[in-house]
């Protein structure tokens, strides 16, 4: 194998997946020259496939695989298409003794060859264009008319689960650090459900998102497969291994192999949800027997992906337009409470909204020259009074917000229960409000055990599984709040702002309350 250095854990982000040098068995692959389509390497599968050996074909031209007469409608096709999407999938028939054989033939360029595969064409499946779009034409208006968010997620999963007839299909998105959530789920009903769970980013390594951002759509349909190797291994124009980022049966990572096993899953399908030409997330799908996704299906799935990748931008805008006005109205009833109560400090505490509610924090405070009220979970108050005295020697801004306090402030490791994530207005000199924020781990939810972690030998031998991988990502995570979001900081800012004018308001009010005593005191 070409793989030969040892991938683990620690260096997975580096193993090259899209060289690979071995395909899945369920199809075959040919590298060609384009010029003259002189077969360059075939995958070591064709003569159980074809009964003919892989020695038979190199250096031959392809008609001696597909005929004359294939091979020139074939040939066609490359004159006419430069974008060889278009002629794909092309029916094939292959004869062997006795009897043919239906293909799917798919075609790409990679480098300056092409690649030929061949995947199995399902006759009950035959799907022309026009099915095609009947298929998918109510599930895009569907997705389509969605409104909110979480509907369009809910939709997505159905949609694929009803096309692919997939055991589990789940929205997998990424947040800003790279970690991924389980966001929507549809799945066979007996199935333990992993909506709502939460995975590090280490489980799709980096030159895997950069791979899934120019290939929409992945398969793998029996993860205990052979893998089988491409003969030669390395192409001989090159003496490299043929790049195979757009092959659909590049054999995958043993890593992630090892992963879905340990899972127990048994074929696995993921296709890409691009926004603004990043990795946004992907509809990932379990089967738990082997299973195989015709082209055609495949293809729709990819097109509803990339229909909700366009929607995905409007409904974000639309919620995240939504939580900014929800979080305006907040800061409004709070100064309208201020102003009424007596000391405006009770109308920032009192009931709801209260100063939680305008920054999503878990505990918020007050603190005032010493006098410290505080609301929710919160350090105690000498840990207030430490970060306020740190905050006055150590930051000049007014503004103050981090979710990893104890980067900046070691000793916030000790409450990190209750403020990893710190965002601090300053109101006037010695006079703070602060919002915390908890550990994101005691805030998100891992139900510890996604589909038994592994065959958790006896030993305890076990590389890779979502249990494991979760415990490496606690590490990464650890003293780190969820981030404090733009319009969060922002209703921070406007409420300092409020507070100040209302503190020079009363102040102003009492001047003239102690201007007014002063003049009757002196006209007695
Ligand atoms: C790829 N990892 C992937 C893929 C998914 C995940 C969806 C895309 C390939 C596919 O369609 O199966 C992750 N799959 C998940 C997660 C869930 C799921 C989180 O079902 C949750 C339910 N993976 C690891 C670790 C490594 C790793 C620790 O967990 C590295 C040491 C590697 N994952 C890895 C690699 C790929 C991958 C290398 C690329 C596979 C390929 O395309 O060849």
């Amino acid at each position: 194998p070409i793989i030969t250095a040892p991938y683990d854990l620690t260096n997975c982000d580096r193993e090259p997946i899209h060289i690979p040098g071995f395909i899945q068995p369920h199809g075959v692959l040919l590298v060609l020259q384009e010029q003259d389509l002189k077969i360059l390497q075939v995958s070591n599968n064709i003569e159980k496939v074809f009964e003919l050996s892989a020695s038979s074909l190199l250096n031959q031209t392809l008609d001696k695989l597909l005929g004359d007469y294939q091979t020139d409608t074939l040939k066609q096709a490359l004159k006419n298409h430069l974008d060889l999407q278009a002629v794909n999938p092309f029916k094939l028939s292959i004869q062997s003794t006795n009897k043919s054989n239906s293909f799917n033939g798919l075609l790409h360029r990679s480098e300056n060859f092409l690649i030929l595969e061949l995947e199995p064409s399902l006759s009950q499946e035959v799907l022309g264009f026009l099915d095609l779009y009947h298929l998918t034409r109510t599930s895009a208006k569907s997705i389509q008319n969605t409104k909110s968010f979480q509907d369009l997620c809910q939709v997505i999963v159905r949609e694929i689960r009803k096309l692919t007839g997939l055991d589990r299909v789940m929205l997998y998105k990424f947040d800003p650090e790279g970690h991924g959530s389980i966001i929507a789920e549809e799945k066979q009903e007996q199935l333990i459900p992993f909506l709502g769970l939460r995975y590090p980013k280490t489980d799709v390594p980096q030159q895997a998102r950069q791979l899934y951002l120019d290939n929409w759509i992945r398969l793998i349909t029996d993860i205990n497969y052979e893998p089988v190797e491409l003969v030669p291994i390395a192409n001989p124009m090159t003496q490299q291994p043929t790049d195979l980022s757009q092959s659909v049966l590049r054999s995958v990572s043993p890593l992630h192999v090892e992963y879905l096993q340990n899972m127990g899953v048994a074929a696995s399908m993921s296709i890409s949800i691009i926004k603004d030409g990043q990795l946004w997330g992907l509809i990932a799908c379990h089967h738990y027997s082997p299973k195989f996704v015709s082209y055609e299906i495949r293809s729709a799935c990819e097109f509803l992906g990339q229909v909700m990748s366009l929607q995905i931008s409007y409904v974000e805008n639309q919620e995240h337009q939504d939580y900014r006005i929800g979080l305006k109205t907040t800061h409004n009833q709070l100064v309208e409470k201020m102003l009424r109560s007596p000391s405006f400090v009770d109308g920032l505490f009192d009931d709801q909204p209260n100063l939680l509610d305008l920054t999503n924090a878990h505990g918020a405070a007050i603190w005032n020259s010493g006098d410290c009220r505080t609301i929710g979970i919160t350090p105690s108050i000498d840990q207030i009074q430490m970060i306020v005295e740190w905050l006055a020697k150590s930051s000049d801004r007014d503004v103050f917000q981090t979710h990893c306090l104890s980067s900046v402030l070691p000793e916030a490791k000790t409450f990190k229960d209750s403020a990893s994530g710190l965002l601090a207005v300053l109101v006037s000199p010695r006079h703070y409000i602060l919002w915390f924020r908890p550990e994101v781990i005691q805030t998100v939810n891992w139900a510890g055990n996604p589909q038994k972690p592994i065959s958790q030998d006896e030993a305890g031998n076990v590389r890779l599984s979502p249990r494991k991988s979760f415990d490496l990502w606690k590490e990464t995570v650890q003293f780190q709040s969820l981030p404090w979001l733009t319009c969060e900081v922002d209703a921070a800012i406007e409420l300092q702002q409020a507070v100040v004018k209302a503190v020079l308001y009363q102040a102003a009010e009492l001047a003239k309350l102690n201007h007014a005593l002063q003049r009757s005191e002196a006209q007695e």
